[in-house]
This record gives C-alpha cells, structure tokens and sequence, in this order.
C-alpha cells in the first residue's frame, strides 16, 4: 500500500474561483483490483467516459500512444460497480470496431489516442474521435447500433501531398469538437506547434467538411497562451519572438461549457514538462458577434507551496459526470516516471522534467535498456549526451530503467452556488486589418482593395483579400474560363514572399457567371483570397509582401487596355 500512497500524494492544492465551475475536491488515483487502471505502451494516458456495453454505467476508457501504426489504442475498463459509483477490476479489453480490429490510429510521436465523442453527422449516433500527430488527420469512427464503424479521415482543407509537409502547421493535432461561430456545425479544435486554432466546419449537417486552421485569440487579439511567463521571459520573447504561439508545442484542448453560462469554454493541457507550464489552463469563452472570443487563461488549480502540482507528465483532460449526481467532475490522466519494473518514484514524478532532465512522456528510455543494458552501458560512459538522455541531469544509473505508464486522476465536483456572471467585453479588441484602395485613371469603372493583417506572428496563417467593385455593364475574365489562351487576359493574382513565407491551398475564387463562351466576373462582391503561411521563426521588422493584380475589363461593346498592378504590403512581425 506505501507505493499507491506516494502516487496519490498530493500537495494541498488552490484551486481557481470561478463562478458557474464546479467545486473540485482533491483528487484521487483510479485503481482497479490490486493495481491502479493505466495505460502502458509509451505511457501517456488520455481518458474518457463512455458506456461501452451499453448497460448504462459510463465505463473508463484510456486512449495509449505507441509509435506505430496499429498500436496508439483505446483501452476499455469495465465498471463494475454502480453509475454512482464506479468501480475496476485489473483486467481490460481493447476497444474494437464494427469489424473486430481493435480501434487505433498511426502515431510516431509524442501523442497518443485521444478520444472524444460527438455526432458529427447529426444520424443520432455520437461518434468516436482522434487526432495524430503528423500529418495531422483526424480520424472518424462514426457511431452505429453496432458500434464504432472502422476509421475514416475528416476532410480538411490543406491535406493535399504537397502542404500536409508543413509540419508546424500540422504537427501534434490534438482534436476537440465545438460549435463556436453558433452556425448548428461542430467546428474543429486543435492544439499543437502552431498554436491553439479552429477549423470551421464548412460542410453541411450531414456531411462534415473542415476549413483551413486559424488561431482561436484572447479578447486582447493575441492567440491563446498556456505559459506563465516571468519577466525575464518576456524580455526574451520581446528581442527573438516566442517558438510556440501558445507556449508550449504539446497543447491539447477539450472543449465544454465549464462555467455554464451558455458560451463554450476550453480546458487545455500542455506537455507540462516545465516550470512555467500549469497543469490545465481554464479559457473562459466570450461571445462576441456570434463568434467567439476567449479571456486569459486561468490555471485550474496550483499547489499552495507552489511546487508541482500534479505528478508526471503529458497530461489529458476530460469533463464528465463520473458519478452520475448530474454535477460536472474532472478526469486527468497522466503519464508518470516508473523505475525498476513499474515501481512509481516519487521524486521524478513530482520533479519537472526540465530539471531531471528525463525523457519526457511518450519517450521510454527504459524499454531500449532493457534489452541492450550492457551496450548501452558501454555506450553512455564514452558519450556524454547520451549519457543524459538515459540518466538525466542526475545521472543515476536506475533512471537506465525508465518506463512512464498512463494513471488517471478523477476530481470530483460539488455544485457552486455562484452563478457565472456575464462576461465583459468590453476590452474585446478588433483585430484591425490593412485595407489599401486601388483605382487607376484609365478605368473608371473598376476598382478593387486588398486587405492583409497589419502584422502577424511566427507561424500565423492569413488571409491576403481582393475585393472587386466593378460597375454595371462591365465585366472582367474568369481565370476558369474556357477562352483561357485564346486571346483574352484572365483575372490572375500572383505573389511574390519574403524568403520561408508560403502560399497555403490554391487561390480561393468567387462564382463567375457564363457569358457566350466565356466565364467573366461582374457585380460589387467579387472576392479572391489567398491564405499565406508566415514562417516558424519571424525576427523583428517589416516584411514585404508583393502582391501582382492581373485583369481585362470589358463590356458587349469595348475593353479597357489591361491593367497590372503590383501592390506592396507591408507586414510587421509582430513578437509577443
Ligand atoms: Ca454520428
Ligand atoms: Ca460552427
Ligand atoms: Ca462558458
Ligand atoms: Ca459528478
């Protein structure tokens, strides 16, 4: 009993006072008969609740990472006990489909299965889903009398050959589902190296469709941020930027109304791994012209010494009810530093791995050692690096040992009796575009603005718009048109990057109206847009973003000489 003592052992913990949330109790390690319930392979640990034998009791499913293509699971634990209380037994089973194949998706870092259920098709069904790591599909395991049907990917825009290579913007997608802009379509959430964004769901309520990756943003216009920053950081993030944009390249989002005042909120976990990082970060969403908006982050619970807060690593977050009284709890799983055979250690467990210098969660030193120990030896007393990459900044040979497995945490919730007052938007900031208006002497009858951010950061995905007016009569050329090279000059809009900036997807078109044999584009809302990648590392200063505008103008009667233009944007980068 003196091993689950340490592995519960928590500090006395302060949690944030949020008015609506419920009040969470101290946790507690979910065990089952002799051991607790966990997840192995690589050790991380992504729970959820989920009545997988439909006998009415939610059992406790544990999604595991593997680097492989069959084994990042879904372990299925059983409840034995009531819906109030829920009880395990030691033995578990893997979750399967329709067809018998135990449910998975392809991992080769550093993320494992992650479920979440929605009905994503609106057939009644809520369906079962993940993200992966690289290249970022999310896979669909859509819900049926029978149960999970086998996996599909959701179609989102980018995943085509050549862009599914860019890996900040796709790498560690986590997934959660909301509707966020109120449209009745669950959008997709994802966390990861480029930041905390949505997806919208551009498809229709049967058949869901996602749209290119955007930044969720605070009311101050920044992109959602985990870190807790000291000043000495800032200073930092001020002279060379910050790498993440949310602080940490490992952020999973769950996304629930955990204030119940009717806007959809955000819990997220990061890699926790350092000593900057709280375990879940609370976003309060806020509603503002049907879109929606989050207030700074909040820690949900801190250690009142201020030590660590939480044991391990790689943390996951799931909201439900775990014993049915209708008030919302929490499950955390974690993924925690075993040594010597799976025997929980305390100091490594409690310690960020910043400072042991460990493998992080979803690395296991220990699985390599254990069948090359005497090599490994040899190799680690010539080289140094190695060396710490098996022993840590401590260098003590049974950290040679090391396994992480996947606990899960429940904190219970007891009903808060004050209300969620309403957010205050009243510090909402716009995030003001650059709009310059062209017109040209020689045609009166169209003019056109493109529109670009003022400034972006590190790996920020923007749109560059072009706005036509052209006046009655008159028309310009479809690039679609069927008379393409046959004489007449097609509306086309090319751009010219500063070095390591790319264009993302083709260039997004309006409907043209046939005309003879010809497509041509008329009328006051002829909008093209270009979505455009700014690198991973921006340095301070002013980019310039060359813009090359291309198009005939003509009526049944006349054409205007064509026109060209070259319109220069001038993009800040912008550091915090
Ligand atoms: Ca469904
Ligand atoms: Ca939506
Ligand atoms: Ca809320
Ligand atoms: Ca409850």
């Amino acid at each position: 009993m003196q091993i689950l003592q340490a592995q519960e052992k928590f500090p006395e913990l302060i949690f944030a006072d949020i008015p609506g949330v419920s009040k969470l109790h101290m946790p507690f390690l979910v065990k089952g008969s002799t051991r607790p319930v966990m997840a192995e392979r690589h050790g991380l640990a992504a729970p959820a609740l989920w009545d997988w034998d439909g006998d009415g009791k939610k059992d406790l499913l544990i999604g595991e990472f593997e680097t492989s293509d069959t084994a990042s699971t879904v372990r299925v634990y059983r409840n034995v006990g009531t819906a109030e209380k829920p009880q395990f037994t030691d033995k578990f089973e893997y979750a399967k489909d329709t067809k018998g194949t135990n449910i998975a998706v392809p991992q080769w870092c550093c993320i494992g299965f992650t479920p979440q259920f929605v009905d994503l098709d609106n057939d009644g069904f809520k369906d079962l889903i993940t993200g992966q790591y690289h290249p970022g599909e999310i896979t669909w395991f859509r819900g049926s009398k029978q149960g999970f049907l086998p996996g599909i990917h959701l179609e989102q825009a980018g995943m085509t050959k050549e862009e599914n290579s860019n890996f900040s913007y796709w790498s560690y997608s986590s997934a959660s589902f909301g509707d966020l802009n109120g449209d009745g379509l669950q959008d997709l959430i994802v966390g990861g190296s480029n930041g905390l964004r949505v997806s919208w769901n551009i498809g229709t309520r049967t058949a869901p469709k996602f749209g290119y990756r955007q930044w969720l943003l605070d009311i101050y216009g920044d992109p959602l941020d985990v870190a807790q920053y000291t000043k000495e950081d800032s200073a930092l993030i001020q002279k060379y930027g910050k790498r993440d944009p949310s602080g940490d390249s490992k952020t999973s989002p769950f996304v629930t109304d955990w204030d119940h005042d009717g806007v959809l909120d955000l819990l997220v976990t990061n890699s926790y791994h350092y000593t900057n990082l709280p375990a879940v970060t609370f976003f309060r969403g806020v509603k503002v012209h049907g879109n929606t908006r989050f207030e700074r982050g909040v820690p949900l619970f801190k250690a009142k010494d201020g030590s660590k807060a939480f044991p391990g690593s790689g943390p996951r977050i799931f909201a439900g009810d775990w014993n049915n009284d209708g008030i919302d709890d929490l499950l955390i799983g974690a993924s925690v530093p075993t040594l010597n055979n799976g025997i929980f250690n305390e100091h490594l467990a409690w310690t960020y791995e910043e400072i042991t210098g460990i493998e992080a969660a979803g690395k296991d030193p220990g699985r390599v050692a254990e069948k090359d120990r005497a090599k490994i030896l040899e190799q680690i007393k010539k080289d140094s690096l190695l060396r710490e990459h098996y022993l840590g900044k401590e260098g003590r040979l049974e950290y040679l040992s090391l396994r992480h497995q996947g606990y899960v945490y429940v904190f219970l919730g007891q009903k808060n009796t004050k209300k969620a007052v309403p957010a205050d938007t009243s510090e909402v900031i716009a995030v003001q575009p650059q709009m310059l208006n062209i017109t040209k002497d020689d045609n009166p009858v169209v003019q056109y603005n493109v529109t670009a951010p003022a400034a972006v950061r590190a790996s920020q995905l923007f749109d560059v718009t072009i706005h036509f007016n052209i006046e009655e009569g008159w028309h310009i050329y479809a690039p679609t048109s069927i008379d393409n090279g046959q004489g007449m000059i097609v509306t086309s809009v090319t751009f010219e990057l500063p070095r390591l900036w790319h264009t993302m997807g083709p260039l997004e078109l309006p409907k043209s109206t046939v005309k003879g044999l010809t497509e041509v584009y008329k009328g006051k809302d002829i909008i093209i847009n270009q979505k455009i990648l700014a690198p991973i590392f921006l340095k301070r200063g002013v980019y310039k973003v060359k813009c090359k505008v291309a198009f005939q103008t003509c009526n049944d009667d006349r054409c205007l000489p064509p026109q060209e233009d070259t319109i220069e944007l001038n993009i800040n980068a912008k550091l915090n």
